[in-house]
């Protein structure tokens, strides 16, 4: 059963809303719609409970008396039934938001929470527009709870208690004021945190100055969920020391100012299902698998990614194995990011230049060995190159999660591949039946990679049958339960063996 039944209404809040806003000739709005995973999972149930979607529209020059249009007719996606009163754009001013966005988040929290803190810019007027934004955040959620809370207690349903879900690490100190002026006005409501990045250990948080508002800011949440359980020891620890919190690491709960607050590892899933459907449907893309195999890469264009050492890796393996030049192809699929960002833009510069490198030091008149795309393909192409690849690359030098692992393997219907996972990805601890690889080890990975190109049959269909078996019960519909489940806000199935 895929449907999740919630028993109060759901307020989620994201930097981003759930779909893309566009704008033709003659000014007229109409949506696009955005196909992760997590909109997949989350917008039926907000849809179900009349609940609402808060996020940054993604334009500037938006009227904040604006209308947001109603889906398309024709719209198919997972958000077309959000009506456009179920959706708040936040509005924010543009210097103010690219510091918050370009500056603070992606220059100083995205680096420091991967534990790259050399990449990180610590700048206190960043920091300052990220407090305003996040306070921006928070008034248009209060707004929305009084609003849900006077629609309730119109219809004499005083005893619910409506959710406030609140993802990302661009959002991690809103909660604070909507914490206070819920106290001071005695509004009702629960309020969640779901971080997606990884949560780093003491001695990297300790090196952010603001680090105890952050703190401060996600413990203002009743609930707190991250991917792993690592991530949960690991806030339960800064807490602790930078705060002097008690904590009980067993229960995973942390008390502060009298209150406790309950973390959770609620490690995320992907719509199976849906995968397993576009696996079936898709045309090929990919032309020559018979002739040559593929090993395939896909990821944003992101330092996080491990691109850089995964090209590498690729070439090491060329150079101890040469019998398998012309039988094999590495595809990697980078989908541009934060391209306005200096660094960005150079990583980019240094993948163009490694793969012309390498193709040029390998390639033969009718074959070249790394085939790059740097955009982004449909969903279609994407479960077909999954479906028609021989190994799946996922080597990122830390991820939160990483979904691409978990996508590869629901797309492997026919004789299956091998999937070559990162251990510092959250998915490594995880999908045990991957070949794990430490993507700094160049040599070692090469030949990681030369053996799942030699293993036999037997072996890929042991290792794949059970890495795709865990993924379709621990989908994202059920992270979707388990993390309602976990706040008392799950209508039905309660006593279901896989909310735990
Ligand atoms: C953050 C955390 C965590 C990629 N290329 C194309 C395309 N994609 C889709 C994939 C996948 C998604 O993008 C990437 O998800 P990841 O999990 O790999 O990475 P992040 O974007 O960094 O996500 C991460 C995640 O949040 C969820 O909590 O796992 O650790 O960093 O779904 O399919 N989709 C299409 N064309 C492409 O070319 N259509």
């Amino acid at each position: 059963m895929n449907t999740v039944e919630v028993s109060a209404p759901l307020i989620v809040v994201s930097n981003r809303l759930p779909f893309v806003l566009h704008r033709n000739e003659k000014g007229e709005l109409s949506r696009k719609a955005s196909a992760g995973g997590l909109v997949t999972a989350v917008a039926p149930v907000v849809i179900e409970c009349k609940g609402l979607w808060i996020g940054w529209s993604g334009m500037y020059d938006l009227d904040p008396r604006t209308k947001i249009p109603e889906a398309d007719p024709e719209d198919k996606a997972p958000t077309a039934g959000l009506k456009s009163e179920q959706v708040i754009a936040v509005h924010v001013e543009e210097k103010i938001f690219e510091a918050y966005y370009t500056g603070c988040c992606n220059g100083t929290l995205w680096p420091l929470f991967h534990s790259m803190p050399d990449r990180a810019v610590f700048k206190a007027d960043k920091w300052k527009a990220y407090c305003i934004v996040n306070e921006e955040f928070a008034k248009c959620t209060v707004q929305a709870l009084r609003k849900t809370l006077r629609e309730l207690d119109a219809r004499g349903e005083t005893n619910v208690v409506p959710v406030i879900w609140i993802h990302d690490y661009q959002l991690m100190v809103a909660a604070n004021t909507i914490r206070q002026v819920c106290e001071e006005e005695n509004l009702r409501c629960k309020l969640a945190f779901f971080l997606h990045i990884p949560f780093p250990s003491w001695d990297i948080m300790r090196l952010f100055p603001w680090d105890d508002v952050i703190l401060q800011g996600i413990m203002a949440c009743d609930f707190v969920g991250f991917h792993i359980e690592d991530y949960c020891v690991n806030f339960l620890d800064c807490c602790s020391r930078r705060l002097g919190c008690r904590v009980d690491r067993n229960k995973m709960l942390v008390e502060l100012a009298g209150r406790t607050i309950h973390v959770k590892a609620l490690p995320i899933g992907i719509p199976f299902d849906r995968f397993v459907e576009l696996a079936q449907s898709a045309p090929v893309y990919i032309k020559d698998t018979d002739a040559v195999r593929v090993i395939l890469g896909v990821d944003r264009l992101d330092y996080t990614k491990g691109l850089i050492h995964r090209i590498l890796t690729f070439e090491r393996l060329l150079e101890k194995h040469p019998e398998h030049m012309e039988k094999i192809v590495f595809l990697q699929v980078s989908v541009p990011s934060r391209t306005n960002v200096k660094e960005y833009k150079q990583l980019k510069e240094e993948i163009d230049q490694l793969i012309g490198r390498v193709n040029g030091r390998f390639s033969r008149p009718n074959w070249s060995p790394i085939r790059y795309i740097y955009g982004c393909i449909n969903q279609d192409q994407l479960a077909a190159i999954y479906r028609d690849s021989a190994i799946a690359l996922v080597t990122p030098l830390r991820d939160g999660m990483n979904l691409v692992a978990k996508e590869y393997v629901a797309c492997q219907i026919k004789d299956p591949g091998v999937l070559i996972l990162s251990p510092f990805a959250g998915a490594g601890g995880m999908m045990h039946e991957a070949l794990l690889v430490n993507p700094y080890e160049i040599d070692d990975a090469a030949n990681v990679l030369h053996r799942a190109l030699n293993m036999p049959q037997d072996e890929r269909m042991v290792r794949m049958k059970q890495l795709r078996l865990r993924e379709q019960v621990h989908n994202v519909t059920n992270w979707m339960k388990s993390f309602l489940a976990s706040i008392g806000a799950l209508a039905t199935e309660r006593d279901d063996p896989l909310v735990s």
